[in-house]
């Protein structure tokens, strides 16, 4: 026992309490044997590097090079996107792809280059492959943007085999190729890959920053260090020194001057990221390149690099992995949950509160407590004993009820989810056949195998039990997966056995998709059980793709300010890795918050995607009333300013889902060679037209914020500042400061609750703009996108559609008053002037 098992123990018998942590003993220890008997153990290793380039064979976008002891397959596809797989790996099977991924470009051509060497060219990019098997991404106008040096792989070479896959089984002619000393080597063949390990160095600018790797709780700019690649659940509040969480990807976005890349290693393996960012020889002509180094347990070294300007990127990743799938109007507001809710009578009472204290609420989320005894999809009666009643009741109120749904089926006779699942062969089993069994909150537990099209297909059906008790939507837990052990790794033994689609393989392979298949069996479920209505979905775990069915939120972080701050960076992290909707738990998970503390993260999460108020059961409550009634007026105003710019936030949802820009945004979005923006961390773009700076510092009622170059308009006092630069604003507690950008043309909803834009005057002599999604419902009606433009004519701000459309809103003008240059030191605000 490390360590880091002694405290997860502790942390498991307090979380869990005393029995089920004498059972999580038991489930360590099972789960330990389990792994000796199914997991062989390591045999002799063989490096192997790619060796010379002996030759290549032309194929549509690209081609293969042949190595003296491997292979490298490049692709470059119509929209510019680039794929390599070394060792036979191909694009597909993939958990992350939508389908068999872009068509390739047919003009880009393999054509050997003058050192023995071969390049791609293509109309966005150029992939050079050095002799040895180096990898350069360049822009169109040569500059590089990713050297990848030639690869390592640790082949296995145990003589006996395993029959587990251990040894090489396959070997294809086409893919056996002679070593340079005259022996042939077998090259592991499947784009799934063996158990290889490997290695991938690789170089990038001076000047860049890295971001991604899914949700990173010491983000959004990763600095140096190793970041693993295996979700898990932290178990207990996380902080942003906590590494890694439930949502692990290994998407890299790289922003550096000479442009933005962002790199997918779809490989699902266990694995690390090591990142140091480079140094510039402020003119020295000595820089040193920042460097990215990926290594995975196993599975295939295959990667897919998009270059371009950040939104492009993100629209290429969501052509590659899919769009991210549109929340219900309702899940864009106010939502309020709770680990611990009593019964249906606390329920009414909280919504009460929210109705006569004035602030705007849509949806309440059950935890487990109103399940029976934890098991899922079931209700606790003694409770609920109507449940269908309460939703339909909260329903008339304009409040939606959201249940959790955790993976883990309490393993006993006569629970029906068992039976039913034992009845279809639906639980991952350990490799000598038996049901693997956890520890959960039901107790001793089995687990869905939802790699397998058959098990989600049931699971997704047993949705119906919680559509029938009136839910509107899912969120789903412990899906990392998680299960209590005193000791060793809290999740499934890696010898399971998964049906990985058909292709079989074990939780090495499938422990990083496993959350991500749950989200999949769960929307695809409720598509089916309830057509007419878009699945509110969103999961703890997953990995890259899960944008396709919902989204995410922050898990357990901690109370506390290092815990406000994580939590943006983990919304930031993940807009950037293509999954756009998520939010933090207001006030943090673990404890009782200060009444401050709560306020600014109610602010912030005011402008997330997912805004919603949640705790432990013993971390006190999280209604605003409850934290006296200067917060209460506070958070009120926050909330208010939601419902307000919710039309803005549908249309930055359906935008997301039309081109994958997330709706929260990192400052450099717009203008990624501003290197200050780059390092900026605290604040963020709310679409094209706001800049959000929230308050993460206790005290604190001015802050200094970071503007990006234009105008900017603080939304309270109407002065105008011009970026770049930085200017110091007030920030008091009753708000945070929010800028819009100068010409922006927004839908808010006005007094009467009607659309109405609001327009914030451009700079004289320059024009502005925005668009507009109207709501249409919360069923699959296709988007229709408006465009406005916004400048000055004859002294007044118009608006109009470029497309000779009339406007047809109330067009509110805002700004055009006072004005400030940005510089260190701000100017003091002062109010400035509507125009209509
Ligand atoms: O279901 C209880 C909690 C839930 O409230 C929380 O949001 C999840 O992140 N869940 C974790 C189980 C573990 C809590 C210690």
């Amino acid at each position: 026992m490390d360590g880091r098992d002694l405290v997860r123990s502790a942390r498991t018998v307090r979380a869990v309490g005393t029995s089920q942590g004498w059972l999580s003993v038991r489930s360590a220890l099972r789960r330990r044997r389990a792994d000796a008997a199914g997991l062989p153990p390591r045999g002799a290793e063989r490096a192997r590097v790619p060796g010379t380039a002996v030759g290549a064979e032309p194929q549509p976008g690209g081609g293969v090079v042949r190595f003296a002891r491997s292979s490298l397959r490049i692709r470059v596809t119509s929209g510019g996107a680039v794929f390599c797989g070394w060792d036979g790996a191909t694009p597909e099977p993939s958990y992350a792809l939508v389908g068999p991924g872009p068509e390739a470009d047919g003009r880009a051509e393999l054509e050997p280059d003058t050192e023995g060497g071969w390049r791609v060219v293509s109309e966005r990019v150029t992939v050079a492959v050095s002799r040895f098997g180096a990898v350069e991404i360049r822009t169109p106008g040569g500059v590089v943007l990713r050297r990848e040096l030639p690869p390592r792989w640790w082949d296995v070479v145990s003589e006996a085999g395993h029959g587990d896959g251990t040894r090489p089984e396959s070997r294809s002619d086409q893919d056996a190729v002679s070593g340079d000393d005259g022996t042939e080597e077998a090259v592991r063949t499947g784009s799934c890959g063996g158990v290889s390990r490997w290695v991938q160095r690789s170089e990038v600018a001076a000047d860049a920053r890295f971001f991604g790797l899914g949700g990173r709780a010491s983000g959004p700019r990763l600095r140096d260090g190793t970041y693993r690649l295996w979700n898990t659940d932290p178990g207990g509040a996380f902080g942003p020194g906590d590494d890694p969480l439930s949502l692990t990807m290994p998407v890299q976005l790289v922003v550096a001057d000479a442009g933005t890349h962002l790199v997918f290693h779809d490989n699902s393996w266990d694995g690390r990221v090591s990142l140091h960012e480079g140094e510039e020889g402020r003119g020295s002509g000595h820089d040193r390149a920042g460097s990215c180094e990926v290594r995975m347990d196993g599975g295939p070294l295959r990667y897919w690099v998009l270059t371009g300007t950040p939104s492009r990127v993100l629209h290429g990743w969501a052509s590659l992995t899919g769009a991210p799938a549109l929340p219900p109007r309702w899940a864009l507001g106010h939502q309020h949950a709770r680990f611990g809710f009593g019964d249906a009578a606390e329920v009414r009472r909280v919504v009460a509160g929210y109705r006569t204290h004035g602030v705007p609420l849509t949806a309440l989320h059950l935890d487990i407590d109103h399940l029976d005894g934890h098991r899922v999809f079931t209700v606790d009666r003694t409770r609920f004993p109507d449940l269908p009643g309460l939703a339909s009741e909260l329903r008339q109120e304009g409040v939606r009820l959201v249940s959790i749904v955790d993976p883990g089926v309490k393993a006993e006779p006569g629970n029906a989810v068992y039976e039913s699942g034992a009845a279809a062969d639906a639980f991952v089993r350990e490799a000598r056949g038996r049901e693997v069994r956890g520890v959960v909150w039901p107790g001793e537990a089995v687990f869905p195998d939802f790699t397998d099209a058959r098990v989600r297909k049931w699971w997704g059906g047993l949705y119906a039990e919680r559509l029938a008790q009136g839910f509107a939507g899912v969120w789903h837990d412990m899906n990392e997966p998680s299960s209590f052990v005193a000791f060793g790794e809290p999740t499934l033994p890696r010898s399971a056995r998964h049906a990985l689609e058909g292709r079989g393989g074990d939780h090495r392979e499938a422990h990083n998709v496993y959350g991500l298949a749950m989200a999949r069996a769960g929307y695809e479920g409720l598509c089916e059980l309830r057509p007419e209505e878009r699945p509110f979905l969103f999961s703890r775990s997953g990995w890259a793709g899960l944008q396709r069915y919902g989204g995410t939120w922050s898990g357990d972080v901690a109370t506390g300010w290092p815990g406000l701050r994580a939590s943006l960076a983990l919304v930031l992290g993940l807009g950037l890795c293509g999954v756009p909707y998520s939010g933090p738990d207001i006030g943090g998970y673990s404890k009782v918050p200060s009444a401050e503390l709560y306020l600014r993260w109610f602010q912030l999460g005011a402008y997330l995607p997912l805004f919603r108020t949640h705790c432990a059961h013993d971390a006190g409550r999280r209604e605003p009333w409850e934290f006296g009634d200067e917060v209460l007026a506070y958070a009120r105003g926050a909330a208010l300013e939601r419902e307000r710019l919710l039309p803005y936030v549908f249309t930055l949802g359906q935008l997301a889902r039309l081109t994958g820009a997330p709706y929260v945004r990192p400052l450099w979005w717009n203008t990624p060679r501003d290197r200050a923006l780059r390092d900026c961390e605290d604040a963020f773009l709310l679409g094209d037209s706001l800049l959000v700076a929230p308050v993460l510092e206790e005290g604190a009622r001015r802050r200094s914020v970071r503007l990006p170059r234009g105008r900017w308009y603080d939304t309270t006092t109407g002065q105008a500042y011009e970026g770049p630069g930085r200017v110091m604003i007030d920030a008091p507690l009753s708000r945070i400061p929010v800028l819009a950008r100068a010409g922006a043309v927004l839908p808010v909803a006005g007094a009467d609750g009607d659309v109405e834009l609001e327009v914030w005057a451009p700079a004289q002599g320059r024009k502005g703009g925005g668009l507009v999604v109207p709501d249409s419902g919360d069923g699959w009606e296709r988007p229709c996108v408006e465009r406005m433009e916004s400048q000055w004519e004859s002294g007044r701000v118009v608006v109009s559609r470029p497309d000779g459309e009339p406007v047809g809103y109330r067009v509110r003008v805002r700004g055009g008053g006072t004005r400030a240059e940005a510089g260190e030191a701000g100017p003091d605000t002062h109010g400035g002037r509507d125009e209509e």
